[in-house]
C-alpha cells in the first residue's frame, strides 16, 4: 500500500464519508434537539464541544480516551460514529462551510480526494449537529458563549439549527462569543463574529436558567482550564501543544454522578509516539 493510501485508509474523513452510513448519522442527527439533555442514567456519556477537524487535522487529541484506544489513529469524530450514542458531539464555530473553506480544510479534502465531495458530505452533517447540551439541569455547554438574544433556555430550543452558521444572530453567537473580564455587560468582539460578554451577563443567565455554571471552549487556555465569574464559566481546552507549538497542556473535565468536578490535565504525546510530525508547521490562521 502506498503511503498516501495508508493516509487516506487512517484518516478519520474517509471513515466518516464512505466507510460509515452518512444517512444513518444524518437522520439520527436530524433528529436531535437544539438543546441536548443529558443525564447520568443514560449509557456513558462523552460531549465534545466543537472544534472537531481542527483539533484532528492540526492538533493532536481533543480526548484522551480517543489515544487510549485508537493508538492516535482516531479523533471523537470517528468514536461519534461509531457510538453515537455514547458520544455527544456539538456544532463549534469551525463545523461550517465558510471556516473550513478558509481554514485549510476544503483545499486538504481537494489535495486528498480530488474532488470537494468529502468535504461536502462532512460540510452537511455539521449543519445537523446540536447546538448546546444541558447536563443533569444545571451545567449548561456550549462551544463559544452567550447571545445577547438569548436568556433562556427555551429560546435555544427555537432556534432554526439546520443550516450553514449564520454571520450574526442567536446561533451565530453560541458558537462564536467569549467572556471577557474587562467587559461589561456586551462588547464587541474582535473576532468580528459573536459578541464579548461580561460577568453580569453569565451570573444573569446562570440564575435564570437555574444552572450552575456554564462549560466552553473557543479559547486556548495554557492551563488547559480557566474559571471565570467565580466559578460561573469555565473555559475547557483540550487540544494539548496546541499547533504543535503553542505549548500548553490541555484539560477534560471529568463528572461523577453528583456533578463533583474533576479536570483532568494532560500533556501531548511525545512525538516519536505519535507517528510522522507534520511537514511544515501549521499556517498562522489556525491561532
Ligand atoms: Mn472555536
Amino acid at each position: 500500500m502506498s503511503e498516501i493510501d495508508r493516509h487516506i485508509l487512517g484518516s478519520v474523513v474517509f471513515h466518516f464519508c464512505l466507510s460509515y452510513k452518512t444517512k444513518e448519522l444524518l437522520s439520527f442527527l436530524r433528529a436531535t434537539k437544539n438543546l441536548l439533555e443529558l443525564n447520568f442514567s443514560s449509557s456513558s456519556l462523552y460531549l465534545e464541544l466543537g472544534a472537531y477537524l481542527r483539533a484532528y487535522w492540526r492538533c493532536s487529541y481533543i480526548f484522551s480516551m480517543c489515544t487510549n484506544l485508537q493508538k492516535g489513529n482516531s479523533s471523537s469524530c470517528l468514536l461519534f460514529v461509531r457510538y453515537p450514542d455514547r458520544i455527544t458531539l456539538i456544532r463549534g464555530n469551525h463545523e461550517s462551510r465558510q471556516i473550513t473553506q478558509v481554514y485549510g480544510f476544503y483545499d486538504e479534502c481537494l489535495r486528498k480526494y480530488g474532488s470537494a465531495n468529502v468535504w461536502r458530505y462532512c460540510t452537511d452533517i455539521f449543519d445537523y449537529l446540536s447546538l448546546s447540551a444541558l447536563i443533569e439541569n444545571k451545567i449548561f455547554s456550549v462551544h463559544g458563549g452567550l447571545s445577547p438574544s438569548i436568556s433562556t433556555l427555551d429560546q435555544i430550543r427555537t432556534i432554526f439549527r439546520k443550516q450553514e452558521v449564520p454571520h450574526d444572530g442567536a446561533m451565530c453567537e453560541l458558537l462564536w462569543s467569549d467572556p471577557e473580564d474587562t467587559v461589561d455587560g456586551w462588547g464587541l468582539s474582535p473576532r468580528g463574529a459573536g459578541f464579548l460578554f461580561g460577568g453580569s451577563v453569565v451570573n444573569a443567565f446562570n440564575r435564570t436558567n437555574n444552572i450552575d455554571y456554564i462549560c466552553r471552549a473557543h479559547q486556548l487556555v495554557m492551563e488547559g482550564y480557566k474559571w471565570m465569574f467565580n466559578n460561573q464559566i469555565v473555559t475547557v481546552w483540550s487540544a494539548p501543544n496546541y499547533c504543535y507549538r503553542c505549548g500548553n497542556v490541555a484539560a477534560i473535565l471529568e463528572l461523577d454522578e453528583n456533578l463533583n468536578k474533576k479536570f483532568r490535565v494532560f500533556e501531548a504525546a511525545p512525538q516519536e509516539s505519535r507517528g510522522a510530525p507534520a511537514r511544515k508547521p501549521p499556517p498562522d490562521y489556525f491561532l
